[in-house]
């Protein structure tokens, strides 16, 4: 048997085919048909299932035993009477059925609100899981419970691009779809590794340079997509809004810009041209000043005269929103396509590559302190994560509902985190396996993975997919928890099937999936539909309007700020600037894919990319530790790379061993606190086996 839905893992959504045997999967493909796959999965695609079969899956809900002995006297009789019936599971937790353990997590709930006040309770997750579960998520948090203080993991991702498209051409979302590559005659990817994160996207790429498509590739370092630019742009650490505004400086130096376009669609043109004619880091000659940079000038002059005069699409990634001032460099991105008429056709727009299978969705859904689902405002504005933990800090913030967004590993400054967590009074968890935030947890709920139940997601290009179960399971999906819950704390919620929520989401948020019925999305399993979807869906977006309540599109101008890397290559210090990301294998907090038998192999440890250059600087160590104002890794294994430029490292943060993102603060987005995952100075200490003592490097 054949069963098609929608691969779990990352933002590109393939359509995945799965081969059925005696109820066990065989394989995992994609056929010739199928719209974003092409037919082709990557390796997460094809192994990436084995998680399924683990022995480690959270099975029934765990209830943490101080968390009973803490309650027991203030429990009601109801629950008292069944307590007898929770089972050892090890020594910090019992096993429960799941409707005591629903029974007590909505008990406890009420009570907090009850002592604290509902915004003492807030919500962080959902882009892992369904709209259907999301959407219920948000609905919980600001109607069940009351209080507006809901977020996912958009927050430590693409809310820059959000933020910084919406400022400018009024929506969020990637403009055009994938197969658009096939029609641009110049493309920028600035920031995004796209053959480790999104390599059907990449596979595009691929095609259309062989074809004689040129690309220009921005990046911090050597990538392998860089191989194949014409423009292989490695640019110091934290300098995109800079390159940005002097590919739109040349532009109007030039007179390269659309006039028709500007006059027609767009407003405030005459004020940001004459910011950036009078911005000293906008002109492409002030990397002559930068040492190991200079060649930059002319280049970022060449790749402007391409971008302005072709078709041309921009791709971007977290090297652009993981920044201090990522809002800002998103908004110099819409400037470039506003300024050309980049923007509103086929094979011209802009894409920013968005990370996790449902987090389009999700935040569609309105997972979001500042947005109800169909991004309408909501009656109250509520925190972001970092104000959420700085609130757990302060005794304001006492419960926290965490779905599928592990926090006490992924998010910034994990010392503050984990003392938070500690603070808390009640967490509860939605999660397939034991994670970093569920050894903090007082409940943990096992869920359903996207193989085990059906829902909506949607991926990097606004497409919908609706997914079916693969395999049988008995476990509760994440919306049907939250529905019981409601139920239980006195709610009429009487849905009864995903599709129930779905045609409450197809009411609610009207405006982009009124016309995205089950039943279409049925016949559609292998293309899926992009919204806005009425009767039909929308490839391309911003044909005739933006998106904006006047339909204009506005030119935002950014000064970049000087610091970090660039003041000191300046002033000639010596420095290690440190950069995380993503390798093919593993997928963020990896607790899937390292219970993947074919994808773990050598890929068991997260590894430091060194320069060459700088071989001699660390003694050639092996290992290393790293040390930030903020804390410390843990020695990690080093590989010394011709890729990196020296003075500066990689490394990717998926296992937590590592200790990776103990290194980072709380310095984060000016608009969004998107944290600053992207750029930090760090000391290299080499773990030396033959001497004691540490020499800082
Ligand atoms: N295999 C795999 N795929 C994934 C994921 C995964 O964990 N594993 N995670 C998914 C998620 S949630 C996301 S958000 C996406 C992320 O996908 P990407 O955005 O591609 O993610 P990263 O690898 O974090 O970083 C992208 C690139 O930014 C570069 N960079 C760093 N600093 C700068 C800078 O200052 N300027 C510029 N121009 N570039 C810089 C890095 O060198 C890196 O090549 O991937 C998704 N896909
Ligand atoms: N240093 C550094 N840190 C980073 C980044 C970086 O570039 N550098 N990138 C950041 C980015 S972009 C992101 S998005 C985050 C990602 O980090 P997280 O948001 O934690 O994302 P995942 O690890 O993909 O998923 C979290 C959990 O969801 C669970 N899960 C999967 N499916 C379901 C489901 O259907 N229901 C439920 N309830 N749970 C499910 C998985 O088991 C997993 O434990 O990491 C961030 N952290
Ligand atoms: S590119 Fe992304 S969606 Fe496609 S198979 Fe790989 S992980 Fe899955
Ligand atoms: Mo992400």
């Amino acid at each position: 048997m054949i069963i098609d839905t929608v691969c779990t893992y990352c933002g590109v959504g393939c359509d995945i085919s799965f081969e059925i045997e005696n109820g066990r999967i065989k394989k995992a493909f994609a056929k010739k048909e199928g719209l974003v796959s092409q037919g082709k999965l990557c390796i997460k695609g094809r192994k990436g299932w084995e998680y399924l079969y683990s022995p480690d899956r959270i099975k029934k809900p765990w209830i943490r035993k101080s968390f009973i002995e803490k309650n027991i006297d203030r429990f009601p009789e109801k629950i008292k009477r069944k307590l007898n019936t929770l089972t050892d599971l090890d020594s910090d937790f019992y096993e429960s059925d799941l409707t005591l353990a629903v029974e007590i997590t909505a008990w406890k709930l009420q009570d907090i609100k009850n002592l604290y006040g509902p915004h003492s309770i807030a919500g962080i997750g959902g882009a892992r899981t369904s709209c259907e579960s999301s959407y219920l998520f948000q609905k919980f948090i600001r109607k069940y419970i009351g209080s507006p203080h809901i977020d996912n993991c958009a927050r430590v991702c693409h809310s820059p691009s959000l933020k910084g498209m919406r400022a400018t051409i009024g929506e969020g979302a990637a403009t055009n779809p994938f197969d658009d590559i096939y029609k641009a005659e110049f493309i920028i990817v600035i920031g995004s590794n796209t053959t480790e994160a999104h390599p059907i996207v990449a596979n595009r790429i691929f095609d259309v340079v062989k074809k004689g498509t040129d690309i220009a590739v921005i990046d911090v370092r050597n990538i392998k997509l860089s191989r194949i630019a014409k423009y292989n742009c490695i640019i110091p650490f934290e300098t995109n809004l800079m390159v940005l505004n002097m590919i739109a400086q040349v532009i109007l130096e030039e007179e390269l810009y659309n006039l028709d376009f500007i006059r027609k669609r767009t407003k405030g043109f005459e004020e940001y041209r004459d910011k950036i004619l009078n911005d000293p880091y906008a002109d492409p000659d002030f990397f002559k000043t930068v040492k190991g940079y200079e060649y930059l000038s002319d280049m970022i002059r060449d790749i402007a005269r391409e971008y302005a005069t072709k078709r041309s699409l921009i791709l971007w990634g977290l090297g652009v929103t993981e920044h201090t001032d990522g809002s800002k460099a998103v908004m110099a991105i819409s400037d470039l396509a506003l300024l050309t008429g980049n923007i509103g056709k086929e094979g011209a727009g802009l894409m920013p590559l968005r990370g996790q299978n449902n987090v389009q969705g999700t935040c569609d859904m309105g997972c979001l302190p500042y947005f109800d689902p169909d991004y309408k405002e909501p009656d109250e504005i509520g925190l972001m994560t970092p104000d959420i933990i700085d609130g757990i800090l302060e005794g304001k913030i006492k419960a926290l509902y965490n779905i599928g967004e592990d926090i006490a590993h992924i998010h910034p400054n994990q010392n503050k985190i984990h003392r938070a967590l500690k603070e808390l009074e009640f967490l509860v968890v939605h999660e397939l396996f034991p994670n970093e935030i569920t050894g903090f947890a007082d409940i943990v709920f096992g869920v359903k993975s996207a193989y085990e139940k059906e829902g909506v997601y949607i991926n990097a290009e606004r497409r919908l997919h609706l997914s079916q179960p693969v395999v049988a399971s008995d476990l509760p999906d994440d919306w049907e928890i939250l529905r019981d819950i409601a139920f239980e704390l006195g709610f009429d919620v009487y849905y009864r099937s995903s599709e129930d929520v779905w045609n409450e989401v197809r009411k609610v948020a009207n405006e982009r999936f009124s016309g995205a019925t089950y039943r279409k999305l049925k016949e559609r399993r292998l293309e899926g539909i992009q919204w806005p979807v009425k009767k039909e869906g929308t490839e391309i977006l911003h044909k005739d309007r933006f998106r904006t309540p006047d339909g204009y599109g506005y030119f935002r101008y950014n000064q970049w700020e000087y610091r970090g890397m660039v003041k000191d290559l300046i002033e000639g210090n010596d420095f290690v600037y440190l950069t995380t990301g993503r390798i093919g294998i593993h997928y963020n907090n990896a607790v899937q894919t390292k219970r993947c038998g074919s994808l773990i192999g050598k890929n068991s440890e997260d590894v430091l990319l060194l320069s060459l250059d700088d071989r001699d600087r660390f003694n050639n160590a092996e290992r290393v530790i790293l040390r930030s104002d903020y804390g410390e890794s843990a020695p990690l294994k080093v590989v010394y790379s011709g890729d990196i430029k020296k003075g500066t490292a990689f490394v990717s943060f998926h296992h937590p061993e590592s200790r990776i993102n103990f290194l980072f603060g709380d310095e984060s987005d000016s608009y969004v606190k998107t944290a600053r995952f992207k750029s930090v100075k760090v000391k290299v200490i080499p773990v030396l086996r033959s001497l004691p003592e540490e020499q800082v490097c």
